[in-house]
C-alpha cells in the first residue's frame, strides 16, 4: 500500500517535472499588483488631470488593490505606464496580466521599447499591443510574447484605454518571464 502510494507520488513529481514551463526566469517588477498603490507607475498628464487610472480595492484580482481605469465618453484616453525593465534584443519574453472589463471598453496593454539613450523604438501594433476582451466579463489572464527589437535596452508596458469612448476596466497581477 505504502509502496504504491510512493510510486504514485513519484509519478506525479515526474509529470510535474515534464510540465515545467519554458519561461523559467521570472523578472523583478516594481509593484506589479498595485499593492503599493500606484508607486512605480506613471500616469500621463491627461490621465492624472482627469483621474482616469487609480488603485482601488474593487479592482483587485489578488491582494488588496488593483488598477481601475474609469473614463467617460468623449474624453482623453487613459495611460498608466510601468517602471522600466531592462531587456536584451532577440531574447524571448512573456508578459502576463489579469484583466476584466465591465463594459464595451477599448482597453489594453501596450509595450514601449526604448534604446540606451531613451529614444522610443517603434514596433508594429500587432507585436506591441494586447487589447482585452471588449464587453463585460470575468477575470481573464492575458499573455503577450515579445522579442525586443534590435537596439532595444528597455521595455515598459502601459495600461491604456482609447480616447473618445467610455471605459471601466480592472488590471492586476502583472508578471514578466524571460526564456
Ligand atoms: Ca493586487
Amino acid at each position: 500500500m505504502i509502496s504504491s502510494r510512493n510510486g504514485l507520488i513519484a509519478g506525479m513529481l515526474l509529470a510535474g517535472a515534464f510540465a515545467l514551463p519554458v519561461w523559467a526566469e521570472e523578472l523583478a517588477l516594481v509593484n506589479p499588483g498595485f499593492e503599493q498603490n500606484t508607486e512605480g507607475w506613471r500616469a500621463s498628464g491627461e490621465d492624472t488631470k482627469n483621474n482616469l487610472s487609480s488603485a482601488q480595492a474593487e479592482a483587485a484580482h489578488s491582494g488588496q488593490l488593483g488598477l481601475r481605469v474609469e473614463q467617460g465618453d468623449g474624453g482623453p484616453g487613459s495611460w498608466m505606464e510601468s517602471s522600466k525593465l531592462e531587456v536584451q534584443p532577440g531574447k524571448s519574453y512573456r508578459l502576463s496580466f489579469w484583466a476584466r472589463s465591465h463594459n464595451q471598453s477599448g482597453a489594453g496593454v501596450w509595450l514601449i521599447f526604448k534604446d540606451e539613450s531613451g529614444k522610443k523604438i517603434d514596433v508594429p501594433a500587432e507585436q506591441g499591443a494586447k487589447q482585452i476582451t471588449q464587453g463585460a466579463g470575468a477575470w481573464t489572464e492575458y499573455t503577450m510574447d515579445f522579442t525586443p527589437p534590435q537596439g532595444a535596452a528597455s521595455v515598459t508596458f502601459a495600461v491604456h484605454c482609447y480616447s473618445q469612448r467610455p471605459c471601466l476596466a480592472d488590471f492586476d497581477d502583472f508578471s514578466v518571464s524571460a526564456n
